[in-house]
C-alpha cells in the first residue's frame, strides 16, 4: 500500500493548470450519469458531500455604472427602472450583516456598481469590512477592476475574498462587453491573489454562448497559477430592458453539467450555485449539489433582482439532510490535522474503490 505522504501527493495531482479546450470538452460530453459519479467522488475527496457554504449578498451602491456588460441591470445605458442610490452608510450595512449572520449566513459580500473604485472611497469600503468582520462574518467585495495598491488597501483592512468574474470565454467577452477587456479582469485577479486575498472568481451561462465557451470560462479559471477559493456560476438572470432580456434558456442539464466539471476541473474549490435559482426548482438544485455544488447565494435578494426566500432554502436543506457550514474565525492545529487525517483516509477508500470496480 502507497505511503500516506504519497497518497497525498497524489491527491495533489487532482490539483491541474495546463487544461486543453478538447479536455474539457470531452468532461462535459460524458454521459450525464458518469459525469455526476465522477463529479461527486471527486468532491467528497475534498468536501463534506452534506454541507453548503451560504453567502449574502448586500448592494452597497446601486446602479448608474458606466460599464456595458449586457447582462447587468445595472448599467447606465440600459433601461430596467432600476432606481439608483449613492454609496450606503456604515450604520445601514451594519445593520444588513447582523441580519445576515441572523439567518445563518457565514459570509456577507458588498457589491457595487462600479468600473473601479476610485481612491477616495477605500477609507469608506474599509470601515466596512472592519465592522463586518466584527461581527463575526467572513468578508467579500466585488467593486470592479482594482489596481495593486488598492487590492493592498482592502487586505490590510481585512477582506477575506475578493470576488471579479471573467464572466465567459475569452471569444465569447467582446459579445458581451465592450468597455473593459479580458485582459483586464486577469489583471485583477493577479492583483487580488498578490495581496493575499482569497480569490472568488466564476461567471455567467445561459448568455447565448456555445458549450466550447462553457468550456473556456472553465479552462481559464482553473489555469490560473492558483484556483480561485470560490468559483460562482452564474446562471444569466433575465432582467427586462437589458440586451439579454430575451435569450433563450439554457438546456438545465447542460447547467449542472458546467458545475460537475467546475467541481472535477477545481476539486478543492467552492463551487458556488449563484444568481438564478428563482428560475430552478428544488430537484435541479439538487442535482446541482449532487454534481459538487457546495456554496449558494442566500436570503431574498441577490444585487438587485430577488433569490429563493431564507426559510424555503432551510426547508430544502432540511428535506436533502444539508446542513449550512460554519464559518471558524480561526483553526487550531489540531482541527487541521484531523482534517488533513480525514482527507487522507478519504483518499484511501476512493483508491480500494477503484481497485475494487
Ligand atoms: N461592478 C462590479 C463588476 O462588474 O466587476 C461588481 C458588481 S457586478 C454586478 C458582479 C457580477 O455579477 C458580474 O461580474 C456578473 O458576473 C454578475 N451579474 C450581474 N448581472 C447578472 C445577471 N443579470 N445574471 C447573472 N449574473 C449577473
Ligand atoms: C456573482 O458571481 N454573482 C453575484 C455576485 N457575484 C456579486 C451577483 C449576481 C447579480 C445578479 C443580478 C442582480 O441581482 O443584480
Ligand atoms: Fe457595472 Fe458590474 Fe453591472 Fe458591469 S456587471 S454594468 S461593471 S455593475
Amino acid at each position: 500500500m502507497a505511503a500516506p505522504h504519497a497518497q497525498a501527493t497524489q491527491e495533489e495531482n487532482n490539483i491541474r493548470h495546463n487544461w486543453t479546450r478538447n479536455q474539457v470538452l470531452e468532461l462535459f460530453n460524458q454521459p450525464f450519469n458518469d459525469l455526476l459519479f465522477d463529479a461527486q467522488v471527486m468532491h467528497r475527496r475534498h468536501f463534506n458531500p452534506n454541507q453548503v457554504q451560504l453567502s449574502t449578498l448586500l448592494s452597497i451602491k446601486t446602479g448608474a455604472c458606466p460599464e456595458d456588460c449586457k447582462y447587468c441591470p445595472q448599467s447606465a445605458r440600459y433601461d430596467t427602472g432600476l432606481e439608483k442610490e449613492k454609496l450606503l452608510e456604515i450604520d445601514a450595512v451594519i445593520e444588513a450583516a447582523k441580519a445576515a449572520k441572523a439567518s445563518g449566513s457565514s459570509r456577507f459580500c458588498m457589491g457595487a456598481a462600479w468600473r473601479s473604485p476610485h481612491d477616495r472611497d477605500i477609507p469608506k469600503v474599509a470601515h466596512m469590512i472592519r465592522e463586518v468582520k466584527a461581527l463575526g462574518l467572513e468578508t467579500c467585495m466585488t467593486l470592479g477592476m482594482l489596481s495593486e495598491q488598492q487590492a493592498d488597501d482592502l487586505a490590510a483592512a481585512g477582506l477575506d475574498y475578493y470576488n471579479h468574474n471573467l464572466d465567459t470565454s475569452k471569444e465569447f467577452y467582446g459579445e458581451v462587453i465592450t468597455t473593459r477587456t479580458y485582459q483586464d479582469r486577469l489583471n485583477t485577479l493577479a492583483n487580488v491573489r498578490n495581496s493575499g486575498m482569497k480569490v472568488c472568481a466564476g461567471g455567467i451561462v445561459g448568455m447565448g454562448e456555445e458549450q466550447k465557451d462553457r468550456a473556456g470560462l472553465l479552462m481559464e479559471l482553473a489555469n490560473l497559477p492558483h484556483h480561485p477559493e470560490s468559483v460562482p456560476i452564474n446562471m444569466l438572470v433575465k432582467v427586462a430592458g437589458t440586451p439579454l432580456a430575451d435569450e433563450k434558456e439554457l438546456d438545465p442539464f447542460e447547467f449542472i453539467r458546467t458545475i460537475a466539471v467546475a467541481r472535477l476541473m477545481m476539486p478543492k474549490s467552492y463551487v458556488r450555485l449563484s444568481a438564478g435559482r428563482e428560475e430552478m426548482n428544488e430537484q435541479m438544485q439538487a442535482l446541482a449539489f449532487m454534481a459538487g455544488a457546495n456554496s449558494i447565494f442566500y436570503c431574498d435578494k441577490l444585487l438587485t433582482t430577488p433569490n429563493p426566500k431564507a426559510n424555503s432554502d432551510m426547508q430544502l436543506f432540511q428535506r436533502l439532510g444539508i446542513e449550512p457550514e460554519q464559518y471558524q474565525m480561526e483553526k487550531t492545529s489540531a482541527e487541521q490535522e484531523a482534517e488533513l487525517h480525514q482527507t487522507l483516509l478519504e483518499a484511501k477508500t476512493d483508491a480500494q474503490f477503484y481497485r475494487a470496480s
